[in-house]
């Protein structure tokens, strides 16, 4: 019997070998199968595993608190199991008993692995809640803004995300489709709790084969490829994508283009829209000649596009990119307000898109079956804080925060536990986080390997991957429900996240709340037999839990659905209202404009970035530099990978710089450069490419944290340490990573080593 694991990157095949570690080959019916997870087991990643439990050397010999500013400095002292776990549920009495649990932060952000059972945040969030509760984050580094401003316009994010129409009424329906950042086929290799089949580059295909025109707007040209999809490219200044669609609605608009009846049957607030295009509000008219000079888009393209789309069956894309910037929500809004205007929302292949290419869900037509989830418990405390906030509320404990028009505050944290995630990793301007990362007395994390946050914590709990234990493999729109049965035992004294918090919750008194007498098997069991029922209702006859663990695969397939997103309600929208506060897309938000937020007003608006190319800092540091996804590794997954190393340029991370710039600094290919702005310097390898603007520079995240102690100097490439950490706006609070300014020269010192893959040092008591 043929065995399967599923990961973020895909669905893989085992193959056990005698004497050795199996073989993980791709799926067979993988049509585009992903390298990334064939070297889950290999060398370069056991050797940084977490071997036993370790504690921060000071903290160990003078209590929590000690020497907070000796995080990420210190030795660690490896001790025994029970140890370990004393000391941390003796924490957790200590700081609820004389602080309460709005002292204890568990938002425990990240994407750790899939496996619907053992996911590390619902673990963690359930056994907080059994302890009495936690402070809890909302929304995402992913779609902090548009979590927050598309359910008062249009729907939630969830829902579009998981209705967007699908790949193949696009090739048979689509006459032009345009995109502001690209379809990112590099992005397309995951989706949260597994892929099973890689659909997106076939999906671009088929609509090129269709004779479908592409254009990609935006900063960098191969963000639309792979596929061979020849693409009209508009290079377009990061960050200024909203003052080209205002643009473009301004041609709609005054050349009498827009769908009236669309607008008056579908939507409401056009008209006040209008009076900010056309100048009438404020006195600026958003014509293409204003755009021009935001963006750098010539007038005339702009006005031949707006003529073009109007006259097509046209589909348009924003990517998750463009709302992780300073007023992130404004694109999302525009380019719907757009494609309202142009009256094809709810027609097979025209409307809007938000996010093809960042996932493989989007778009995928495969059934929205109901995977196992684990229940995390009813919320002891109402305390919570927008996601990317975190180091807002360790420097500022009291200080108020807006959030999607109300006010709150930041509460007083005295203890963190993180088990799934890399705040080192994913969190902007790494030189403040570190500031504020001392302010806890204690810090708990559960991994697998020794991360920059595992190094960064006082206790550390190691955690067995994936492939350690069984689990069940589940993901929105994928083809497959997968028995993720365990593949190689437990590396060294790693255990399971939930037999960690088990025993946690046991010293806790809270034991029976938290694991309900039940172990993985009887969990698998009850999860998957939980999902039965719905799934029946909705149409779905899956195999009960011991047909599904023997045959190891549950093919969806056979309920593959081609969607057209809001059709049903296009087509009645009186009795199918969407739950917008008007039951219909919102152009003018009334709710919004009641917040009276000067940065993010009623509708959508051009407001100058907080960095960008048109800005007097601009003048220091004259390159605007895009932080995007990493092609070969999911964040800092498998960044010790000869994979992902084998993308690096002189072992450092690549930066990806126009011809023009590189020239005008004395840059050559391969070389060694530092990237710098006032808030931090990183080293990395430099790639010249004419797919970039002049201007842009790009350096994806992911690259382990290696700062030089003496100087900060980040060794290695994580441009984390130049981004600013600061709100995409005062509604939503949410992450802003993709925008900063820096400037780039050679390096002409010594070049230090990558200590970043190194073991911390470990010490004795
Ligand atoms: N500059 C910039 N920064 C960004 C972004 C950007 O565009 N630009 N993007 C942001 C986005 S969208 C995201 S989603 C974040 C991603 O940020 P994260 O999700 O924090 O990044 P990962 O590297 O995936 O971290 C997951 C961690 O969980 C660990 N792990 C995996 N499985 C398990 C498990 O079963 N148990 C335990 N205990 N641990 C486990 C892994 O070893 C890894 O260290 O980054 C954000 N940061
Ligand atoms: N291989 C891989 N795939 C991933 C991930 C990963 O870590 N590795 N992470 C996953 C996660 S958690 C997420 S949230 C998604 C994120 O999906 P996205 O947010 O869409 O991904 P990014 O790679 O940040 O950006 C996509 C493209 O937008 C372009 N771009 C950046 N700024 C601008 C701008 O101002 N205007 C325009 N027009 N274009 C711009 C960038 O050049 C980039 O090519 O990706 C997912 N897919
Ligand atoms: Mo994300």
């Amino acid at each position: 019997m043929a065995h399967y694991t599923l990961s973020h990157w895909g669905l893989y095949e085992v193959e056990p070998r005698t004497g050795r570690d199996p073989a993980i080959a791709p799926f067979r019916r993988d049509p585009d199968p992903n390298p990334i997870g064939l070297y889950q087991l290999d060398p370069a990643l056991k050797r940084l595993r977490v071997r036993r439990p370790a504690i921060r050397e000071s903290w160990l010999r003078d209590g929590p608190g000690a020497s907070p500013e000796r995080r990420g400095q210190d030795a660690f002292v490896e001790v025994p199991w029970d140890e370990a776990l004393d000391l941390v549920a003796g924490e957790i009495a200590r700081v609820r008993k004389h602080f309460g649990n709005s002292a204890i932060f568990g938002g425990s952000y990240g994407w750790s692995s899939a496996g619907r059972f053992h996911h590390a945040q619902s673990q963690v969030h359930r056994f907080l809640n059994a302890a009495g509760g936690y402070v809890r984050h909302v929304d995402s580094y992913s779609l902090g803004a548009a979590n927050v401003v598309l359910p008062h316009i249009v729907a939630s994010m969830d829902e579009l995300m998981a209705s967007h129409t699908s790949w193949e009424v696009m090739a048979r329906h689509t006459e032009l489709f345009v995109t502001f950042g690209g379809v990112p086929v590099k992005n397309a290799q995951m989706n949260a709790g597994g892929v099973g089949l890689h659909g997106v580059a076939l999906g671009l295909a088929s609509m090129r084969q269709a004779g479908v025109p592409f254009v990609n707007i935006g900063p960098v040209r191969d963000n639309l490829g792979k596929a061979g999809v020849d693409a009209e490219w508009i290079a377009c200044r990061p960050n200024t994508d909203t003052a080209v669609m205002l643009a473009l609605g301004f041609v709609l608009c005054s050349e009498n283009r827009v769908d009236r009846d669309f607008l008056d049957r579908c939507c409401v607030g056009y008209d006040t829209f209008a009076a900010y295009l056309t100048g009438a509000a404020d006195g600026i008219a958003k014509t293409p000649e204003w755009a021009e000079t935001i963006s750098g888009v010539p007038a005339a393209t702009i006005a031949a596009l707006a003529r073009r789309m109007a006259a097509s069956r046209t589909m348009l894309n924003v990517s998750w990119s463009m709302q992780r910037a300073s007023h992130g929500e404004q694109p999302f809004w525009a380019v719907i307000a757009l494609a309202a205007m142009l009256g094809q929302i709810g027609q097979p292949g025209g409307g809007f898109g938000v996010g093809y290419g960042a996932a493989n869900l989007v778009g995928s037509a495969h059934a929205r079956v109901k995977g196992p989830t684990l229940s995390q418990g009813r919320p002891g405390i109402p305390d919570f804080i927008p996601v990317a906030r975190i180091a807002d509320m360790l420097l500022g404990p009291g200080e108020p925060f807006t959030y999607n028009g109300q006010t709150f505050a930041y509460p007083d944290i005295r203890l963190i536990y993180w088990a799934g995630g890399n705040p080192f990793h994913h969190h902007q301007d790494l030189n403040r986080l570190r500031r504020a990362w001392q302010k806890p007395e204690t810090i708990v994390v559960n991994e697998q390997y020794w991360t920059a946050t595992a190094k960064r914590a006082d206790i550390i709990l190691p955690a067995t991957t994936t492939l350690e234990r069984d689990d069940i493999g589940s993901a929105t729109l994928e083809a497959f429900l997968v028995a993720m049965k365990r593949v190689v035992p437990p590396a060294h004294e790693a255990r399971d996240d939930y037999d960690i918090f088990a025993a946690l919750a046991d010293r806790l008194g809270c034991a029976e709340t938290f694991t309900e007498n039940l172990d993985t098997m009887g969990w698998l069991r009850r999860l998957y037999d939980e999902g039965l029922a719905v799934n029946h209702e909705r149409g779905f006859a899956l195999p009960d839990f011991d047909s599904f663990w023997r045959e190891g695969l549950v093919d969806l397939t056979a309920h593959d659905r081609p969607a057209t997103m809001l059709a049903d309600f296009v087509a009645d929208p009186a009795r199918r209202p969407l739950r917008t506060p008007s039951g219909r897309i919102e152009i003018f938000s009334e709710k919004i404009a009641g917040f009276g937020l000067s940065d993010c007003p009623g509708h959508a608006v051009w407001r100058e970035p907080s960095e960008w190319l048109g800005a007097d800092k601009a003048k220091c540091f004259p390159l605007h530099l895009l932080t995007d996804q990493p092609a070969r590794r999911l964040h800092s997954q498998l960044d010790a990978s000869p994979h992902s190393r084998a993308g690096k340029v002189a072992e450092r991370e690549p930066v990806y710089l126009n011809p023009a710039d590189a020239a005008a600094r004395g840059i050559a290919d391969g070389q060694i450069v530092e990237v710098f702005n006032d808030r931090g310097r990183c080293l990395a390898g430099a790639i010249i490419s004419d797919d970039i603007m002049p201007g842009v520079a790009r350096l994806s995240t992911g690259a382990w944290y290696d700062p030089d102690p003496a100087t900060d100097l980040d060794r290695h490439g994580n441009p984390n340490v130049l981004t600013r950490d600061a709100p995409a706006s005062s509604l939503s609070q949410g992450c802003s990573a993709q925008s900063c300014l820096v400037e780039i020269a050679p390096w002409t010192g010594d070049v230090p080593p990558v200590t970043a893959f190194d073991l911390p040092e470990f010490t004795t008591r």
